[in-house]
């Protein structure tokens, strides 16, 4: 831990790549929790919550919305009032304290659709997926989709073409936003330390940015990740006891 500190103290550009285990202090289920077994794992349905019998991969596809539009539209609404209900964490507080007292040396790059790291006051968050309180058109907007011609619905859509809202996330098979992605490889090759914290280090592209960092890496998780063998240190903790004291001046 002291070592990590110095690192950090030394520390010109920091990365910090974050995941779902970001928010689990803060009561937002990961995705392993919710049943999405890493690849080859044993079937989903092994979570707790009440999607666990649902696996997100399986969910978190366009093939999924256009063929159960109700179903995964109601999965997001779910997720959407979880997280209404959350705040950030002394985690997400402690990033966003260090960037106020720092300006410029620290970019977050977050695998998270929850706004957490945004609502708890980090600026510039680079949001490789998306944001799950947003909406956009499911096909290419014609002149007739007019946010405000919608009609409500699961999922809501436009009364004259039935062009359906969905949330504006990447889904599987879905490329990422191409300028979030090159700004997020930037920062990671130019970090002089990157700290990835609470991913399983699965989903790519995401997980990759850690293999590219300019610098030393940094695993923050309770367990093991994919990304351990990239670490120069693993921390065995959670982001809000052990995020606190490692950027605390
Ligand atoms: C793409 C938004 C081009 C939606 C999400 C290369 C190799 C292999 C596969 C692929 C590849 N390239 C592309 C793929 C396919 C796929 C993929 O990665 N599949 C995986 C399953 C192998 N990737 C894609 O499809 C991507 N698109 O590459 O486009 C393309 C196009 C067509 C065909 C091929 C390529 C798009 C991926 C984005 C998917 N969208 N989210 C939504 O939210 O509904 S992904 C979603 O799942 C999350 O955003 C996140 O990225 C991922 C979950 O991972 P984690 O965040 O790590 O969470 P997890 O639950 O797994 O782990 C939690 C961790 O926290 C654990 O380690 C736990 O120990 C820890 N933890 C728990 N508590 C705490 C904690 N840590 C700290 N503190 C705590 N308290």
């Amino acid at each position: 831990m002291d070592t990590v500190r110095d690192w950090i103290r030394q520390a010109r550009h920091i990365a910090v790549l974050t995941g779902a285990g970001m928010s689990a202090e803060s009561g937002v289920p990961t995705f392993r929790d919710a049943g999405m077994p890493a690849p080859g794992a044993a079937a989903a349905g092994t979570g707790s919550g009440l999607w666990a019998k649902f696996d997100p991969q399986q969910l978190a596809t366009e093939d999924a919305f256009r063929a159960n539009p109700g179903m995964v539209w109601d999965w997001y609404a779910h997720r959407r009032e979880t997280i209404a209900k959350v705040e950030p964490n002394a985690g997400h507080r402690a990033v966003a304290d260090f960037q106020r007292r720092h300006p410029g040396r620290l970019t977050v790059i977050t695998q998270n659709v929850d706004g957490l790291h945004q609502r708890a006051g980090s600026g510039g968050v680079l949001a490789l997926h998306g944001n799950l309180g947003e909406d956009k058109w499911l096909d290419l907007p014609r002149n007739c989709c007019d946010a405000h011609a919608v009609t409500p619905g699961r999922p809501p859509f436009c009364d004259r073409c039935g062009n359906m809202l969905r949330p504006a996330v990447v889904w599987f098979g879905e490329l990422l936003p191409i300028g979030v992605l090159e700004a997020a490889g930037q920062a990671a090759r130019q970090c002089d330390l990157m700290l990835v914290v609470g991913t399983s280090g699965v989903v790519q592209p995401a997980a990759g940015l850690a293999r590219l960092a300019g610098g030393r890496v940094v695993v923050v998780n309770p367990e093991e990740t994919a990304l351990d063998d990239a670490a120069h240190a693993v921390l065995r903790g959670t982001a809000a006891h052990l995020l606190p004291q490692l950027l605390e001046d």
